[in-house]
């Protein structure tokens, strides 16, 4: 190793986009990863979503993120790397599920957040005694990281770099998201100061909180917000909506720079409706209704394919969200991701259809639905997207919200979205390309020892 080691750090694309890659976001999850890198160590980020990776640089080390979608190119490009003999350590949220596949592809696997245990493997790397695996399991309600390094990202076109997390974790645990099990079953947030000195650094305005909910416990979020009035921010975060139910957060939430707030209401009615997170005294449409009114803009998805989920559930939901009438409409399929109890439990019932990690994306049907086909649940999700979109739906909606011009402007963008997508390309969405012998390949999954000791 020489004197100041390199260090690439990959962000695998699955596919190429074309100028929509100007309005995304760097990964943050890398950011953590140099801003936890001892300064010795020269960093080189590599998005392919934005850039070319090119294989033959000089490196000591190549650290990869996965989210499950990204997974098998991520072994590819693990791969690659390894070929040439450099060493490759995968993380990230697929890693951290399913850790014993991903050393098939890595020299070291890192489960859960690098903080903690990255100093030491780089260490132990330099020592030439790098372990297969490094776990780190997160304690406390404090959450104490570095400040990301976006001057890496100088000169690279992003929507913004300024992307941070003012938490992590989240105690609702809902059945189909990975979040609780590996980042905790509490909200740890950040020393308000620390977040409020890291925000007085930003140079631009648009500022995005990658919180998992940003405002979940309202006491520790409420000291953020109000250090942020006036700081001339204009920001974007995800939240659950059961904190509009204090109608001073809301205006605190307009006051403080708020734009946006993305908002899962998971389900129209049944089971998945009425979640304690979602709501409580009032209902989701006075919720959505209260935040509209100050001109933040509400972002609210639903999931398609809960076992309640009758071929009703399109319709009914298409209406409960012109009574609700959120900025955007978001849509998405349900998608039982690895490391969750939902998995587990369509594994454990043959439901699952099979292991294609890029297939899960919530825009496909890897499962067998309950109270439809798994067609019918796509087509299903197909139509009622394109209904949310028409003009209609779009006018009644825009017409309902102060700032109507920038509110058209979001669904005129989501509409081209949704309307420009094809829905026929081979292989993207063909139940019949699915090998049902597959469905015995999802049982070795809960057999990881790796996942057994992290649970
Ligand atoms: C921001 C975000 C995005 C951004 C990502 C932008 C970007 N360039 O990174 C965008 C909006 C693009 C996105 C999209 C999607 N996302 Co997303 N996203 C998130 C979110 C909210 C935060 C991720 C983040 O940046 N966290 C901050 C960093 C610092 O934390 P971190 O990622 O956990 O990283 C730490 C550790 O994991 C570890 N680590 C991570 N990578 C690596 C790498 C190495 C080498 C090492 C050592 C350590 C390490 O160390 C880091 C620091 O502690 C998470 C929720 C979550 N809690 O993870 C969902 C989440 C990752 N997303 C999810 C999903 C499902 C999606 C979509 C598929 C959803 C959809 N269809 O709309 C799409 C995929 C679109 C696509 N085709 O790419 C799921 C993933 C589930 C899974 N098993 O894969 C999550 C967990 C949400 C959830 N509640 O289930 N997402
Ligand atoms: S509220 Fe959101 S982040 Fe929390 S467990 Fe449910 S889906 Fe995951």
């Amino acid at each position: 190793m020489t004197d100041s080691p390199r260090l690439l750090l990959v962000y695998p694309a699955t596919h190429k986009l074309g100028w929509v890659k100007r309005f995304q976001l760097p990964s943050l999850s890398l950011n953590q990863v140099a801003a936890a890198t001892p300064k010795d160590w020269h960093v080189t980020i590599v998005d392919e979503v934005q850039e070319e990776l090119c294989y033959d640089g000089d490196y000591d080390l190549v650290g990869i993120t996965a989210m499950t979608h990204q997974a098998l190119h991520a072994y590819q490009v693990a791969d690659r790397f390894r070929e040439r003999g450099i060493p490759v350590v995968l993380g990230g949220i697929h890693p951290t599920v399913l850790p014993d596949e991903a050393a098939a592809h890595a020299d070291a696997v890192v489960i859960g957040e690098a903080e903690p245990v990255w100093a030491e493997l780089l260490n132990d790397l330099k020592c030439g005694r790098l372990k297969p695996f490094y776990r780190s399991i997160p304690t406390g309600d404090r959450l104490e990281i570095p400040w990301a390094r976006r001057e890496i990202l100088a000169g690279r076109k992003y929507l913004t770099t300024q992307t941070l997390q003012a938490s992590r974790g989240c105690p609702y645990d809902c059945s189909f998201c990975t979040v609780t099990p590996y980042f905790g079953n509490t909200f740890r947030y950040r020393d308000p100061e620390d977040i409020l000195a890291e925000l007085r650094t930003y140079q631009g305005k648009l500022t995005i909180f990658l919180d998992d909910n940003i405002l979940g416990d309202p006491q520790k979020a409420k000291p953020i917000l109000a250090g942020m009035v006036g700081m001339g921010l204009r920001w974007g975060g995800q939240a659950n909506l059961r904190f509009a139910e204090d109608p001073d957060m809301v205006k605190l939430l307009a006051a403080s720079g708020c734009v946006g707030i993305f908002v899962g209401l998971e389900s129209a009615d049944g089971v998945h409706a009425n979640h304690p997170k979602t709501s409580g005294r009032s209902s989701q449409a006075d919720l959505i209704k209260r935040i509209r009114d100050t001109g933040v803009v509400v972002e609210a998805s639903v999931i398609f394919g809960f076992d309640d989920h009758d071929l009703g559930i399109f319709e009914r939901t298409v209406r409960y969200l012109e009574k609700c009438a959120p900025s955007l409409p978001t849509f998405h399929i349900l998608t039982p991701y690895p490391g969750t109890s939902l998995f587990k439990q369509y594994q454990q019932e043959g439901r699952m259809l099979h292991t294609d990690w890029q297939r899960y994306d919530h825009g496909q049907v890897v499962y067998r639905p309950n109270l439809m086909t798994s067609d019918q649940l796509y087509k299903g999700w197909v139509e009622a997207r394109h209904e949310a979109y028409g003009w209609s739906a779009i006018a009644s909606r825009v017409l309902q919200s102060p700032g109507k011009t920038i509110n058209l402007m979001y669904n005129i963008l989501r509409r081209g979205g949704i309307y420009g997508r094809n829905y026929t390309v081979a292989g993207f969405h063909d139940p019949s390309t699915i090998n049902p012998a597959e469905v015995a390949d999802t049982s070795p999954l809960n057999d990881s020892t790796e996942t057994r000791k992290l649970l």
